[in-house]
């Protein structure tokens, strides 16, 4: 399998933990979406992701090369593929429970912090950084109302899972805009969790920068 990603893409975290969390081998190549580079913009990567995003995945599925972009989409047809460790729940509520945790950072949060957006903002006159710490801390306060009455170390139980994968990339993007924690101890205590699970540490973004 090969994934074209960025390091300190979020989305791209997402499936490089999710490859991790299952042991799975990647060969990763780099498509720098930074303003300066704008790779994912190019003929040959937009031909492999329409939507001239990272991360796509491209894999060999019975002698066919498959090439798949969204991160979401990524992470299920890995689940479905490679089912053990699982990271969905199999109890119907906190299965549909992940989804809505990770479907608030996809839907709800990271599009709208996303570089491109970001640069918008910008070019229209706005505070790109206050836009997106309003935007990131609006999305984690609610997906701490939704996980508080838990006690578990991680979102959905004392195992990493799928909504983690999600949430840990948006809090480390939290972070770099030196969002406070101290109203959502919960998101802080999973913070911890997956910052010391290997899953994690092996495909962290600061990888990128060595
Ligand atoms: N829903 C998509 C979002 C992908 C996305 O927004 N990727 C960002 C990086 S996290 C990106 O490529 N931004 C550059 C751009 O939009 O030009 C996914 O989950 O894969």
């Amino acid at each position: 399998m090969k994934l074209y990603h960025f390091w300190l893409s979020s989305c791209s975290w997402r499936v490089r933990a999710a490859l991790a969390a299952k042991g799975l081998e990647v060969e990763l190549e780099v498509v720098d979406i930074s303003a300066q580079a704008m790779q994912q913009d190019s003929l040959a990567y937009s031909v492999r992701n329409p939507m001239r995003q990272v991360p796509t995945l491209v894999f060999d599925d019975g002698g066919v090369v498959r090439e798949l972009g969204q991160s979401t989409a990524i992470i299920e047809y890995l689940e479905e593929r490679y089912p053990e460790p699982a990271l969905l729940p199999k109890e119907p509520w906190q299965r549909a429970r992940a989804r809505q945790v990770a479907e608030m950072v996809n839907s709800g949060i990271q599009p709208l912090q996303n570089i491109r957006i970001l640069e918008r903002v910008s070019a229209q006159g706005g505070d790109s950084g206050e836009w997106a710490i309003s935007v990131i801390d609006r999305g984690l306060q609610a997906i701490e109302s939704v996980l508080a009455s838990r006690a578990a170390a991680f979102c959905m139980g004392d195992v990493l899972g799928f909504a983690d994968l999600f949430v840990y990339p948006q809090i480390y993007n939290a972070q770099r805009f030196n969002i406070s924690f101290e109203g959502m101890p919960t998101l802080a205590r999973i913070a911890e969790s997956c910052a010391a699970h290997p899953a994690f540490i092996a495909t962290h973004p600061d990888l990128g920068a060595e």
